[in-house]
């Protein structure tokens, strides 16, 4: 007899529990999306509302040549990083310095990993994984969420190259290491231009501070019966520092406009994607160590019934034993800190212990005597 995913608790089982993900839900050919991946109205994503006219705005700040650093153009392109920085907290960048060829292969990997037999995949679930760096699931935290996320993902968390080579999947780990090296060179890059645009200088110490952490995640997104029902990631902000995104052409990643948020609104546009380009984003560190210049974008994935999509996320983020606050020559200028000083660890843990709900992570930093 077929498999009853009606039944909360044996899909729960089947699906986050045995490590089946979404994948075997889709597998096994259902139709109908199950009740427990169906999100509340006001999560779904409504592809009509987009706003066409706010899109093409956007649209131009997003593509950022880094090639152009090199030469006389250089003063523009680390205004147009900081200027997105400052108002999206996203922007793609080309020419960015990374292989094309080793993009491509990510891809191929990704899609490598998840087209395993689940038994597979099931070997690096939370509680047996034999790795403590590597870690495949589904959803963001399965037990918390009244909806789950019709999205399946492998994180692997970075030491050391030889940690790396014997202990990430096979499929994968080559590529992900290589694509986790070349990106740190341009992530530091990009830090320098955003540390200067504050007036304050990025030295090694600082930089291992900010990113002494550092995983590439691979998610993958099945294709979906009903998507207007389902999201692949619901609205979040990243934790980190900055964030390297890979996606590939299917579309469907959504960033929240904060212009639009201050006058009380709520509207959204497309990261389209560009062949070869890379999205960057800026996270709640960012936000938090401008003390506020700096925008942590909100942003979510929505989900299609034509293709799976699979995107390859590099985090950024501080050390759990780190402090992280906002700089104190900003708070001089500024006259109030709007965040406080918090251990990096115990901002993790509560981002990691609650469901997505938009920029609400950043709460645990704010300073509310000011
Ligand atoms: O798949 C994407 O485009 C975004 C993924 C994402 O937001 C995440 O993994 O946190």
């Amino acid at each position: 007899m077929a498999p009853s995913f009606d039944d909360g608790n044996f899909l729960f089982d089947f699906v986050v529990q045995k490590g089946n993900g979404v994948k075997g839900l889709v597998d096994n050919g259902i139709k109908i999306v199950p009740e427990r991946y169906i999100q509340p109205p006001n999560e779904r994503i409504d592809k009509k509302i987009i706003n066409s006219r706010i899109q093409q705005k956007y649209q131009e700040l997003v593509a950022i040549d880094l090639s152009k650093l090199n030469g006389p153009e250089n003063d523009q392109v680390v205004r147009d990083i900081s200027i997105a920085a400052e108002t999206l907290g996203f922007f793609q960048v080309i020419n960015h310095g990374i292989n094309l060829e080793l993009l491509e292969l990510l891809k191929n990997a990704a899609h490598k990993f998840f087209s395993q037999p689940p038994e597979k995949k099931a070997l690096y679930l939370k509680g047996v994984s034999p790795s403590p760096l590597v870690k495949y699931g589904t959803s963001f935290v399965p037990e918390m969420e009244m909806a789950l996320e019709w999205k399946d993902y492998v994180s692997m968390m970075y030491t050391n190259d030889n940690e790396a080579l014997s202990q990430w999947p096979n499929e994968c780990k080559e590529v992900a290491l290589e694509y986790l090296k070349s990106s740190t060179k341009m992530v530091r890059k990009l830090l320098e231009i955003l540390f200067g645009n504050l007036g304050a200088t990025l030295d090694d110490t600082k930089f291992e501070s900010l990113t002494g952490l550092k995983m590439v995640n691979m998610n993958f997104y099945p294709t979906c019966p009903s998507p207007e029902l389902t999201v692949g990631v619901g609205r979040h902000s990243d934790m980190g520092t900055l964030t390297v995104l890979l996606q590939d052409g299917i579309g469907g990643l959504y960033v929240k406009l904060e212009e639009a948020v201050e006058e009380g609104k709520d509207e959204w546009i497309e990261i389209p994607p560009i062949p070869g380009a890379l999205v960057i984003n800026v996270g709640d560190t960012m936000q938090i160590l401008s003390n506020g210049r700096y925008k942590s974008a909100e942003h979510r994935v929505r989900t299609t019934s034509s293709e799976s999509r699979v995107s390859v996320p590099l985090f950024t983020t501080p050390k759990p034993s780190e402090k992280i606050g906002p700089l104190p020559q900003l708070v001089e200028i500024d006259g109030v800190a709007h965040y406080k000083e918090v251990l990096f660890g115990d901002y993790m843990q509560n981002f990691f212990g609650k469901a997505h709900e938009g920029k609400k992570s950043l709460d645990f930093a704010k300073n509310n005597s000011a």
